[in-house]
Formats: structure tokens, C-alpha cells, sequence
């Protein structure tokens, strides 16, 4: 390819220079460029072919055994000032991380090619989409990074001789934990990781640049970048809803983007823009818009079938890469959650031999796809739309096995900025470290937020005054168990049902009661037709315990104060309006 760019060619030589590869590859994106290297992969054991009869296109990674997860405590913003960085991430000051970094650059890719991969992050003439390129001396990375994102060629055009782009320096190193460090410098649009092959740590156009970078840019421009999926529903009556969810890590974006609606919802249609991020600006209109930047899916594989999500089952039945699941004997990828019965032999996502006794799940909890958008059954006909499609709500959600509703609305842009940034789940394998614990995760953007928290929150209530019609913001938590410890709410495509709510709602009826907390729909408001739930199950599931929340209050107060005066006046008048109202609803003490 052409090098017409003259600051990306002098850091290209420059990374050459420190890093000491064999020879450098510029990648164009081609199909050529992948077959190559598909069967240089297959040649070093990078991959392994699956049985190309029954999934054609379609490959087994096997990660290093302890390089399966992002790694938050080896992940840094390098601002020159660590109150830049704020509270919630690790801080290297820049010029300590360019040392230690350069130093395990040094003749990395000695015996190695370097790969040059140009990608646009958003759709090919958007005024939304970014150019990033990532240097990388991985092929699983180029393989997976040329499913994400809109790679080679079409990159290169938009960049031109001089445009801007995030320079991501990205290397494996000898994947040890020790030496593995993922390092951001917004100032200066830079990615600098090395030590891991995984996913979030490795592709970094994805997080890196999709979130913590661009959350940065989104500050300094005016718009937001959000760990969001984009979901459009055409009711019975024809007409298009656009809506964006937030949840944590594992915790349902990609299933809720592939929303298979019930047989007893006749009329509903589903159509997925985004499984993961979205890039918000308000329009001229005063509406605010979504794009996804991804285009493709790294998914969550455990858990998917055709019972939970049929259209994701679907689409990985060819041309996906398959990272840490099982193998069966006839060379098919197998999972918990698979709609097969659990193989009688198989090889565990480590290659080990694998039975039904084994103590070991077969497949990696955290074990993923990665699949392009494109053939996904329910993607969007329209979901490269360069001007995106306008949100009229945004669903925050995560794991709350008790406390959190199955959803409530928030009384203004305001205090749903507010409710978000309270947002808190029970952890999840997507990141290493103990599953299952109560963290507090702001937008679900904790680990990705590229600046001071509290600063992102202040941009939140900026982009919001910017907007005649903000999208309505509710809660939602699809998690909530009852006393045996089992999910009161059936989950997936029965979701429907409360985002259909939400949906009468924004219009303007939908049955609610006003409480302490928002707007909770009333029993009736939420349609239980086709579906088996007693009325007891939903009362739990909609419940609001006063004293419960009181102690949320308390840890709500704990976890703002980390963020001092740089705490946004909106957001702590929020927190004073909600204590108010809880302490002084009038059945405060009754369960006391
Ligand atoms: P990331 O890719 O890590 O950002 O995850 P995600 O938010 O896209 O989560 P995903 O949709 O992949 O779901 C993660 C896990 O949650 C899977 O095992 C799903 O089966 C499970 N899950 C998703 N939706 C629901 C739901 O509505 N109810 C229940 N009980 N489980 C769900
Ligand atoms: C997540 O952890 O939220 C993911 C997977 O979507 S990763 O790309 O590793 O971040
Ligand atoms: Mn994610």
C-alpha cells in the first residue's frame, strides 16, 4: 500500500527502530491478506481449523492459559497530572510509562513481522468515524482487528496525506502478567500495550481507542463514547424505536442487541446497530444520535444458544474466530450453553481431554466470538447510516441480585446521569480477578473511562443541556433473584416486555408510580401475556425496600467523595434530592 502519510510513515520507522522486526507489512484488508495469514496461523498452531463441512470460515484460538480476560489492574491513563486521571484508574505519569514500555519494546519483534493495520473506527463518510492504526506483532490480532473494524484500504483513504490518527503500539511480548502493561496518553491519542494477546488488551481499536481515547476526544468535541449496544424496534403499528443499553461486562448487551421477541408479542421487530459501543452526538434537531464504531462482534460465546440467542447462534456458524472453547471430536467448537448436551469427550479450551465429569467448565467463561456485523440475521439494513439513528431512551443495567428493580425511569437528563453514575454490578469473568463481588461501575464505563470520572459526568450534563429532546433514562436489572437464589425475571427475548414500557413511557403513557427512587411501573403496566410470572415474582421484582436503599445512599456517599470538588453541583444535588426523598417517604422506618 501506498504510504502517502508522512507522520504515520516516521512512527512507523520509529516503532521499527525500537522494536527490531524481520520485515513490516502494511495490510490492506484484502481477502488475499487474510487467507495468507489465516494459513500462517494454522502453519505456527495460532489456529486451528474447525470443520470447514459444517462451519465454513471458522477457527479455534487458544490463548495463553492466563491471558484470557482484560486485566483493569495492569491498565493505565498517563496524563501529565494524576488528578487528570482521577479516582477510579491507575495513573502512570507519562514519561515513567514511555520508559518502562520502550524498555520491553526494545527488539520485541526480533524473528517477528510487524504488521501496519489502518482502521476507521464508525462508518466509511461519517463525520462521526475516527482513523486509528495499530502496530502489531501478533497475526491473531490483525485477523480479529480486520473483523472489528473497517480495516486497510478504506482506513488509509479516509486518513489521506495528513489526517488524524490514534497511534496503537501493540506488541505480545513474552505474555507474562509481570510484564504486561496497557497504557493510555490522551493527550497525546496514543495507545502504547504490551504482554497480551486478549481481546480488550490486545485489539485496540475496541476499548482502548473506541472508549477510553475517544471519551477523552468526546470531552474535548462535545459528544459521548459509551459502553453501549444500539438496539432499533419496530412496534406493531411499523413504527422505528431507537434505544441504547449500558451494562457492564458480560452482563447481556450482546443478547439484548439480538432481542428475539416472544411469540406472544406479535408485531415486534428487532434490528441490532451495536452490541457493545456507541458514539453519541446531538444533532441539528436537538435529538441526540448513536453510531456504532465496531464492525464486527467479540462475544460472549458460554450461554449462547438458540434458546437464549438465536440470532447470535446463528451467526457464528461461519467465518467466526472461536477464542478458548471447547473442541469436539468432529472438530465442531463446543460451550456451556451450547445447544448440544454436553459432549461425552472433547478437548477443554486449554486442549486438555475433556468429560462430562470433568470438575473444569469446558469452555473459558469469558471464551468469545468474534464475527462480522454484516451477516449477523438481525443487523439493521441501515446500521452504516454515516448520520446514525436518533435515541429516544437508554437503558443502564447490571447484575443486582437484590435492592434494584427490574426497571424504573429517572425523573430528568439530570437525574438519570445520576442514576447511571450510581450504577453498580456484581463482577463478571470479562475481567480478571473474583467474580460475583458488589462494584460500583458508573455507566458501566469504569474500566473505561479515558479521564477523570468526574469530569466524564460533567460532560454527560454538558451534552445533555445541548439537547431538545433527551433520550429518557431508565434502570434496568434483569438479574434480580428471589429467595431460592434463582432470577425471578425469564430474561433475553422476554425483555421485550420491559423495554416495551419503556417505550410507552417516552410516548407518554405507560402506568407508573412515583417513588423515592423514579417512576416504577405498576403490576399491570408490564405485559405478562404468554408468559408465566405470578403476580407474587413481579411484585418482588418491582419492590422498592426504602431501608435497603438508605444503605445505597450511605455507598453512594463513600464513592462520590473519593471524586472531592471536582464532584459536578448536578450530580451531588441528585444525591441530596434522592436521600431527601427516601428518608422522608412516609414507610421509611415500616420495615425497620
Ligand atoms: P461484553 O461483551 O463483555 O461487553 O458482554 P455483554 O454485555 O455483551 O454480555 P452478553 O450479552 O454476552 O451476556 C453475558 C452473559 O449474560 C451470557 O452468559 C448471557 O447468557 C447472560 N445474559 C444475557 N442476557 C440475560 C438475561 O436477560 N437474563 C439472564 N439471566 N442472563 C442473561
Ligand atoms: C468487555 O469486556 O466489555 C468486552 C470484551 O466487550 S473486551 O474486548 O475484552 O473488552
Ligand atoms: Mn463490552
Amino acid at each position: 500500500m501506498e504510504q502517502q502519510h508522512a507522520g504515520l510513515k516516521k512512527w512507523v520507522d520509529e516503532v521499527a527502530a525500537l522494536t527490531k522486526p524481520d520485515r513490516v507489512v502494511w495490510c490492506d484488508g484484502s481477502e488475499a491478506e487474510r487467507d495468507r495469514l489465516t494459513k500462517e496461523c494454522l502453519a505456527t498452531g495460532e489456529l486451528i481449523a474447525l470443520n470447514q463441512e459444517k462451519l465454513p470460515g471458522c477457527y479455534l484460538h487458544r490463548s495463553a492459559a492466563h491471558d484470557v480476560a482484560r486485566t483493569e489492574h495492569l491498565t493505565f491513563t498517563c496524563t501529565p497530572t494524576q488528578e487528570e486521571t482521577g479516582p477510579t484508574n491507575n495513573w502512570m505519569a507519562p514519561a515513567e510509562a514511555r520508559a518502562k514500555l520502550s524498555k520491553l519494546y526494545d527488539g520485541a519483534m526480533k524473528g517477528r513481522t510487524m504488521y501496519v493495520v489502518p482502521f476507521l473506527m464508525g462508518p466509511v463518510g461519517s463525520s462521526f468515524s475516527k482513523v486509528g492504526v495499530e502496530i502489531t506483532d501478533s497475526k491473531y490480532v490483525v485477523l480479529n482487528m480486520r473483523i472489528m473494524t473497517r480495516m486497510g484500504k478504506v482506513a488509509m483513504d479516509t486518513l489521506g496525506k495528513g489526517g488524524e490518527f490514534t497511534k496503537c503500539l501493540h506488541s505480545i511480548g513474552d505474555l507474562s502478567p509481570e510484564r504486561r502493561f496497557i497504557c493510555h496518553f490522551p493527550q497525546d491519542n496514543e495507545v502504547w500495550s504490551v504482554g497480551s494477546g486478549y481481546g480488550g488488551n490486545a485489539l485496540l481499536g475496541k476499548k482502548c481507542m473506541a472508549l477510553r481515547i475517544a471519551s477523552y476526544l468526546g470531552k474535548k468535541e462535545g459528544w459521548l463514547a459509551e459502553h453501549m449496544l444500539i438496539l432499533g424496534l419496530q412496534d406493531p403499528q411499523g413504527k422505528m424505536h431507537y434505544i441504547t443499553g449500558a451494562f457492564p461486562s458480560a452482563c447481556g448487551k450482546t443478547n439484548l442487541a439480538m432481542l428475539d421477541p416472544p411469540k406472544s408479542m406479535p408485531g415486534w421487530k428487532a434490528f441490532t446497530y451495536g452490541d457493545d459501543i456507541a458514539w453519541l452526538r446531538p444533532g441539528a434537531d436537538g435529538r441526540l444520535y448513536a453510531v456504532n464504531p465496531e464492525a464486527g462482534f467479540f462475544g460472549v460465546v458460554p450461554g449462547t444458544g438458540t434458546k437464549t440467542n438465536p440470532a447470535a447462534f446463528r451467526m457464528i456458524q461461519k467465518n467466526t474466530i472461536f477464542t478458548n472453547v471447547a473442541l469436539r471430536e468432529d472438530g465442531t467448537p463446543w460451550w456451556e450453553g451450547h445447544d448440544d448436551p454436553p459432549p461425552a469427550k472433547a478437548l477443554d479450551w486449554q486442549g486438555r481431554p475433556w468429560t462430562p465429569e470433568s470438575t473444569e467448565k469446558a469452555a473459558h467463561p469469558n471464551s468469545r466470538f468474534t464475527t462480522p456485523a454484516a451477516q449477523c440475521e438481525t443487523i439493521a439494513p441501515d446500521w452504516e447510516n454515516p448520520n446514525g439513528v436518533p435515541i429516544e431512551a437508554m437503558l443502564f443495567g447490571a447484575r443486582r441480585a437484590r435492592v434494584v428493580p427490574l426497571v424504573y425511569q429517572s425523573r430528568s437528563w439530570q437525574h438519570g446521569t445520576f442514576l447511571a453514575a450510581t450504577l453498580s454490578s456484581e463482577t463478571t469473568a470479562a475481567a480478571t480477578g473474583k467474580v460475583g463481588v458488589l462494584r460500583r461501575d458508573p455507566m458501566a464505563m469504569l474500566p473505561f473511562v479515558g479521564y477523570n470520572t468526574a469530569d466524564y459526568w460533567q460532560n454527560w450534563l454538558d451534552v445533555g443541556g445541548k439537547l431538545k429532546h433527551p433520550p429518557k433514562i431508565f434502570r434496568v436489572n434483569w438479574f434480580r433473584t428471589g429467595e431460592n437464589g434463582k432470577f425471578l425475571w425469564p430474561g433475553f427475548g422476554e425483555n421485550l416486555r420491559v423495554v416495551k414500557w419503556v417505550l410507552e413511557r417516552v410516548a407518554g403513557h405507560g402506568e407508573a408510580v412515583e417513588t423515592a427512587i423514579g417512576y416504577v411501573p405498576t403490576k399491570n403496566a408490564i405485559d405478562r401475556s404468554g408468559i408465566d410470572l405470578s403476580d407474587q415474582a413481579l411484585e418482588q421484582l418491582l419492590r422498592v425496600d426504602l431501608p435497603e436503599w438508605g444503605e445505597a445512599i450511605g455507598s453512594q456517599e463513600e464513592f462520590f467523595a473519593k471524586f472531592g470538588a471536582r464532584l459536578p453541583a448536578g450530580i451531588r444535588d441528585e444525591h441530596a434530592g434522592l436521600r431527601a426523598r427516601v428518608t422522608s417517604a412516609p414507610d421509611y422506618n415500616v420495615d425497620h
